[in-house]
């Protein structure tokens, strides 16, 4: 095997990072778990249009092929190795942004956590996910309050059809053929599930492409109330559980495009007029660190002027600075929505 693997086509940042020289110096390592960089690169050579093309097996992963992560994660995040990714979850002041609820539909913040002392999914056996799910299933088991709730695992689910959770986002499917090649799919159904809060604002998807994606979301445009919501559950879940994290990358995720906060903070917004004025959405959206999704995600179209818009960056920003971009990103779209 040479990095000549890579499709002619792939335009992929491991292939431009991953010379051959690189590959041979690394090729031959392992983690302490048995992950290797040919396992690391399964996804990008599999799909020649990967835009990353690598993914982790473990925490050591960014340790042990750091030569080849980190000019990837360089490029991606534009945040060099030395600097410390700091994080914060003091929580802001921010007024309501659309009180009248005329754009904002709702607002959603997840973040991904993996467990210290496990493998990644990418790197996992069955009896591990199983291990894991029992070991999380029990933390969320102890949750009081608005936190209690209910865990359904996807064996389950598909057993017995329940209705009432056929409400997206709160199943989740298998993972896309990336994930898939990744490993990250593996014996799924089996050792998944989702935990959700008896009101529905609290959620944790378990050993999806992370461990936990841990999930505030609730409807209208109070980013405060979902902020708040996400940082108390996570306190909860932190004295329970010991989260892979490293003082440059921040809490460490399968893919490296999730490293630091590992956050997503987002609403589903609807902008008739923008939606024909694309140009302006778009300068706002690079002058405010936003990205802009379809309605339904990441290369979906955009429904009845619906977007999904969220913060870009992840690491090198603290998670009370994204909160605050955001909804002054979200302020400036609305004005201009407004105005145009
Ligand atoms: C790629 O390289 O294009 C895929 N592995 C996906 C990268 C984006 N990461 C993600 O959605 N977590």
């Amino acid at each position: 095997m040479t990095a000549g693997f890579f499709s002619e086509t792939s335009r992929s940042l491991v292939k431009k990072h991953l010379g051959q020289p690189l590959f041979e110096q690394l090729r031959h390592l392992k983690t302490g778990s048995g992950f290797t960089l040919e396992k690391a690169l399964r996804s990008g050579i599999k799909n020649p249009d990967s835009a990353i093309g690598i993914y982790a097996g473990d925490a050591e992963s960014y340790k042990v092929f750091s030569p080849v992560f980190d000019p990837v994660i360089f490029e991606y995040h534009n945040f060099p190795k030395g600097r410390d990714h700091v994080p914060d979850f003091t929580k802001p002041y921010l007024p309501l942004i659309d009180p009248e609820k005329k754009y904002i539909l709702s607002t959603r913040i997840r973040v991904a956590r993996n467990l210290e002392d496990f493998c990644f999914p990418a790197h996992m056996s069955l009896s591990h996910r199983k291990e894991l799910e029992k070991k999380t299933v029990k933390a969320l088991g102890s949750m009081k309050g608005n936190f209690k709730g209910e865990y359904v695992s996807l064996t389950d689910m598909a057993k017995n059809e329940f209705k009432q959770l056929e409400n997206k986002p709160l199943v989740f499917e298998k993972g896309d053929r990336f994930q898939d090649a990744a490993g990250i799919n593996s014996d799924f159904p089996e050792g998944r599930g989702v935990f959700y809060s008896a009101d529905r604002q609290f959620i944790v998807w378990i050993n999806e492409e992370d461990h936990l994606r841990i999930m505030s979301l609730e409807k209208g445009s109070d980013i405060a109330s979902v902020f708040n919501r996400l940082c108390q559950g996570l306190q909860i879940l932190e004295e329970a559980l010991d989260f892979a994290r490293d003082k440059t990358y921040g809490y460490l995720t399968s893919c490296p495009t999730n490293l630091g906060t590992a956050m997503r903070a987002g609403v589903h917004i609807r902008l008739e007029k923008l939606n024909r004025k694309m140009d302006i959405l778009n300068r706002l959206a690079r002058e405010y660190d936003l990205q802009i999704r379809g309605t339904q995600g990441e290369k979906t179209k955009v429904e009845d002027a619906v977007f999904d818009i969220s913060n870009a960056k992840r690491l090198g920003i603290s998670e009370t600075a994204i909160i605050q971009t955001l909804h002054k990103g979200l302020l400036a779209i609305i004005n201009a929505e407004k105005t145009v």
